[in-house]
């Protein structure tokens, strides 16, 4: 037997899986991409390719267990499910009598992208609970600020219209790495002549297999999109006609773009001035051009108006007239569903709570008042590992007096802190809807196998403990199948026609952006979402500053800590999600550095070394490449620190610091220092 399925992960491709499932043994023996799914095109990358080694490991969770050792040490004993709920009911309401409701924080992210089991069911029952709200900024908020102030609605250039492009920039987008799915359209245009360009502090495998590579300082693309618009107006390239009837501040533009001469942008991105300008020029005169973002860029401080600067670009040159052009960060916005109905925000009683905001995990554990947090409930997340300031979220775990409850797959970090540890489901194990913020295809999956041992979902896990908690409002007796109705139940143009019945037959469904068999063509004849109808090109935040944790920052920062770290995505990974994998775990446990900075420091290839700033230290290997500027380290994002003999990984050294929109994580402004460790 062959179920439809759909990959969970927080990857903007959303694949589309054909699981074969043995009859006899109800187990799932093959899984591979669907050949008729237009972007998954019949293949998967490497790390879903291999699943199945996931979803039957031996070290999965089966049961429900209780914290017998102390808090980190992992160390748990079974416990049945009655139990672990009542514990669960009877904790989180004293808390709430003793200390206010807002004294629980849920902690969750994108472990699962489905529509459910990210977030349904468990946003009732904390609204209903009167718990703090999460603010989940861990990741894209910054880029989706930055991009909702030009455009209004986050549209974004259709994947298969890439084919069409004749000039394709991945600018802070690891392709090959990341969205691999956006792969096949580029090689069909280049195999029409198309150029491929890439800029990026690190020349990564996207970067090898493309025409030329602009090595950038980080947190430096704000600069970088000024100077190209210096040129690009300067020498009255732009797209006067599109400016004209689509656009509003060009002129404040202009202004602001004048300061940027290739001189100043090349001395502060560290790009020659020469290569600027010819970019400039390409990007303005060859069309249709098309900027591929991911979110690379927006994890800096000037990173929501690098964003803004990098989108306007696409409406100052035209691009988005032209099929293939515009610009691409997410099209996760034309998913409109019915999020009130879904979520609930209107079982809080009173005003909304507080806001809480993921990235500042530490800070709201170990400096948080009125209320402290004393409960903390996390699932689809492993912030252990993935939060920035990681010494203090480790502290803040270790509270002896915080209450803390996880729901996961595998016995991650954060696993390793809770009182209560509850397994959970995989994708395959049960039913969701799919959003995608790579493509516009709307898909539903139903389970694929039963769950092994005790495993249950997040929507069967917090359904029952509002039973427990005494909750009666019927939303909470909702089955999947009606919160999937309700999720669709918006009206909105782009789900007409699409409902729970067409996805269970046809399972991947193209949201009605464009009429059927006809591109998807955003802003080729304006429309923007924005309050004046038109693209705002004008914005205070076009003023570059540099990031304090970067070359031209703090200077008494730079003096003690001179390399710039970033800690980008690991190809074979998916954020923390494969980090059991002991194998992996050698490819995770490495810091890149050019030759000059090596050298320098009298360290060899393959040397123990030592990076530390003010925050904390971390012990790696040392990579000596020419890939990666002078000046910059890097380091992969996603170790399980319970691995490392330092148990840390490199959030020890990320600030818990701000973008300046949305409130996101500055992941790529960090200063280091290196040194060689003496054995
Ligand atoms: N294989 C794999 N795929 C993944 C993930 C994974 O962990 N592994 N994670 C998923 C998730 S959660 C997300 S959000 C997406 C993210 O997908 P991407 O945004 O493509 O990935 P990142 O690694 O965050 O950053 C992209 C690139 O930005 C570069 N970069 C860093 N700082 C700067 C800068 O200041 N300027 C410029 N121009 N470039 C910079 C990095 O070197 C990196 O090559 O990928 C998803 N897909
Ligand atoms: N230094 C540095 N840190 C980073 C980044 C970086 O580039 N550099 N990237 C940041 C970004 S972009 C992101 S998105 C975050 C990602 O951070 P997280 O969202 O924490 O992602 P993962 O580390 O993959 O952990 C997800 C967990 O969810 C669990 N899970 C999956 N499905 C389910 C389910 O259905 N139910 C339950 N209960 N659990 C489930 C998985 O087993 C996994 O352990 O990390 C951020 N951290
Ligand atoms: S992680 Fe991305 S590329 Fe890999 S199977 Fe999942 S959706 Fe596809
Ligand atoms: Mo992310």
């Amino acid at each position: 037997m062959v179920v439809h399925s759909v990959c969970a992960l927080d990857c903007p491709d959303a694949c589309s899986l054909l699981v074969t499932v043995d009859e006899l043994t109800g187990k799932a023996v093959k899984l591979r991409g669907n050949p008729d799914h237009p972007i998954t095109r019949g293949f998967l990358c490497a790390k879903v390719a291999k699943y199945l080694d996931r979803e039957y490991s031996p070290a999965r969770l089966l049961y429900p267990m209780r914290r017998t050792g102390a808090k980190g040490a992992g160390e748990f004993a079974r416990i049945t499910w009655d139990e672990a709920l009542d514990e669960i009911a009877a904790r989180l309401g004293d808390i709430a009598r003793r200390h206010g409701s807002e004294a629980i924080l849920p902690y969750s992210y994108a472990g699962t992208m489905g529509v459910l089991q990210f977030g349904s069911m468990d946003r009732r029952f904390f609204h209903r609970l009167g718990a703090s709200r999460l603010d989940r900024t861990i990741c894209s908020t910054a880029g989706m600020a930055g991009s909702a102030r030009v455009l209004g609605d986050r549209y974004s250039t259709e994947p298969e219209q890439f084919a069409h492009s004749r000039l394709i920039v991945a600018w802070g987008a690891n392709i090959l790495g990341t969205s691999v799915h956006l792969w096949p359209f580029i090689v069909e245009a280049r195999r029409r002549g198309a150029r491929f360009y890439t800029i990026d502090p690190v020349r990564n495998r996207t970067g090898q297999l493309a025409d030329k590579h602009f090595f950038i300082h980080p947190g430096t693309d704000l600069a970088l999109a000024l100077g190209l618009m210096h040129v690009i107006i300067g020498e009255n390239l732009h797209d006067a006609h599109y400016v004209e009837r689509y656009t509003n501040g060009f002129a404040d533009l202009r202004a602001r773009a004048a300061a940027y001469p290739p001189e100043r942008t090349e001395a502060l991105t560290g790009i020659p001035r020469e290569d600027i300008v010819a970019l400039a020029r390409e990007l303005a005169i060859v069309q249709p051009a098309a900027i591929r973002l991911n979110y690379g860029v927006q994890r800096s401080e000037r990173g929501g108006a690098a964003v803004s600067a990098i989108t306007a670009l696409g409406a100052l040159t035209g691009s988005w007239r032209h099929l293939g052009g515009g610009v691409s960060l997410s099209t996760s916005h034309a998913y409109r569903f019915n999020a009130d109905a879904v979520e609930r925000p209107d079982l809080q009683a009173g005003a909304p709570k507080r806001l809480v905001n993921m990235t500042r995990l530490g800070h709201a554990l170990t400096e948080l008042n009125d209320p402290p947090v004393k409960a903390l409930f996390v699932y689809n997340s492993n912030p252990a590992a993935i939060a920035p300031r990681q010494n203090a979220v480790l502290a803040g775990l270790a509270r002896p007096d915080l209450f803390t409850v996880v729901a996961e797959q595998f016995q991650t970090c954060t696993a390793d802190y809770a009182d209560i540890l509850l397994p959970a489901t995989t994708f395959l194990e049960h039913k969701d809807l799919y959003r995608s913020y790579g493509h516009y295809y709307v898909q539903l999956a139903d389970s694929a196998v039963a769950p092994p041992g005790e495993c249950r979902s997040n929507t069967h896990l917090f359904g029952a403990l509002a039973a427990r908690m005494g909750f009666d409002d019927p939303c909470f007796a909702d089955t999947d199948d009606d919160l999937i109705d309700q999720a669709l139940s918006s009206g909105h143009a782009f789900l007409d026609g699409i409902d729970r019945g067409r996805l269970e037959r046809e399972h991947s469904v193209r949201l009605n952006v464009a009429p059927p068999g006809e591109p998807f063509r955003p802003f080729a004849a304006g429309g923007f979402g924005t309050p004046s109808g038109r693209c705002e090109l004008a914005s205070d935040a076009f003023d570059y500053a540099p990031p304090v944790e970067s070359r031209l920052g703090d200077a008494s920062l730079v003096a003690r800590f001179p390399l710039e770290m970033i800690s980008p995505k690991n190809d074979d990974s998916m954020n923390s999600t494969f980090g059991y994998l002991a194998e992996r775990d050698a490819e995770t446990a490495r810091l890149d550095m050019h030759p000059d900075d090596a050298s320098a420091r009298v360290i060899a290839d393959g040397a123990a070394i030592r990076i530390f700033n003010d925050r904390g230290e971390l012990r790696l290997t040392a990579r000596i490449t020419t890939a990666i500027a002078p000046g910059v380290v890097s380091c992969p994002s996603s170790r399980w620190r319970k691995l490392a003999a330092d148990r840390r990984n490199a959030n020890v050294l990320v600030s818990d610091r701000l973008t300046d929109v949305g409130g996101g994580p500055v992941f790529y402004s960090t200063l280091v220092q290196v040194e060689p460790t003496v054995a």
